[in-house]
């Protein structure tokens, strides 16, 4: 395996700001920015009640005049403390749904500030996009060393899963106000920064991610014993950089990598242990403490054992899969 020594050269990235990061709502609006003129529903790709999510494909119109797709994510909002002073005052509009005994129902319209709609927005979308928020049925995969070496791994070579946000990242050329900590080691190093899922204003669904400067270890199945410097420098730093900006100890951080993961750069999850953050699953999730643990009782344990994970019924590597007996 390649040795992370210096930055290593990419295509060169984009200047402009990706549509997605508009997402933050914090930066003021600038031309090029998306917004839901022309916008056009298309379908609701899946929704989540409990959640209280909706993914939708849309189309929007260009100037020029051809049409590009859409995939917004909408999501309300979990509550704050400070703003329940605003929700629950006498001039509140409240509204008398039914009553019964001591027990009553009511609407509460709140003013538009405090009932915002965090809103994700992928722009221009693939097909492949638009596919991965379809609801659909999961198969689970236990995949072999031998299989990684003869189905995955090809099958991620033949692909162009672009990572450019990553780099634009660690390049400073995207979100560089976002960062809450840098080691720059270009082996050991990485930076800590919020996900874009995560909006910041209350720390119950605390989300940030670790991205590791070096860029080729693709996921968990890449690493030895070789990398546990970075991972201890992630797990360690990580977690002092969470404690010193968002006061939450470590015992209260669920930190952990996923495999399969949505974007094959070595990156760690930080979560607030009591959110059931979506990939916690025991299918997906490892916990950075037990990968050090497993590396340090066997350096090569990753590339020897078999890693369980669900796929999507028309996720091509499944096809992979099937297609050799596996399944
Ligand atoms: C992504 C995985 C990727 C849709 C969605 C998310 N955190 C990101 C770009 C910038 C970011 C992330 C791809 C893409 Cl909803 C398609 O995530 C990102 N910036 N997770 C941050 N901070």
């Amino acid at each position: 395996m390649a040795e992370c020594v210096s930055e290593a050269s990419g295509p060169e990235p984009k200047r402009r700001k990706p549509a997605a990061a508009a997402a933050d709502g914090d930066a003021p609006c600038e031309p090029g920015e998306f917004n839901f003129d022309n916008f056009q529903l298309e379908r609701i790709l899946r929704e989540n009640a409990r959640d209280k999510t909706v993914f939708i494909h849309g189309k929007v119109g260009e100037d020029g005049g051809d049409v590009r797709d859409a995939v917004i994510i909408l999501e309300k909002t979990p509550f704050r403390e400070n703003t329940l002073p605003q929700l629950l005052n006498k001039n509140a509009d409240l509204h008398l749904q039914m009553k019964n005994d001591i027990y009553s129902t009511h609407h509460l319209h709140p003013l538009p500030a405090f009932n915002e709609i965090k809103t994700t927005v992928i722009y221009p979308a693939t097909e492949k996009h638009i596919k991965k928020y379809l609801q659909q049925q999961m198969y689970l995969v236990n995949e072999t060393a031998d299989d990684y070496r003869n189905i995955t791994a090809p099958y991620l070579q033949s692909q162009t899963f672009s990572v450019q946000w990553v780099y634009n990242i660690l390049e400073k050329k995207a979100e560089a106000e976002r960062i809450i900590h840098e080691h720059p080691d270009p082996k050991n190093g990485f930076i800590l920064i919020p996900d874009f899922k995560w909006n910041q204003k209350q720390v119950d669904d605390l989300h940030l991610i670790a991205i590791s400067h070096c860029r080729d270890v693709k996921s968990l199945r890449d690493l030895t014993a070789e990398h546990l410097p970075l991972l201890q420098t992630i797990l360690q730093e990580g977690q002092m950089a969470i404690f010193k900006r968002y006061n939450i100890p470590k015992s209260q951080l669920r930190i952990y990598l996923h495999y399969q993961p949505s974007y094959y750069h070595l990156h760690v999850h930080f979560t607030a242990v009591g959110y059931d953050a979506p990939g916690s699953m025991v299918e997906r999730a490892h916990l950075l403490s037990s990968v050090i643990e497993n590396l340090q009782f066997d350096p090569e344990y990753y590339q020897k054992r078999t890693l369980t994970f669900a796929l999507k019924a028309d996720d091509p590597l499944l096809q992979k899969f099937k297609e050799e007996g596996r399944i």
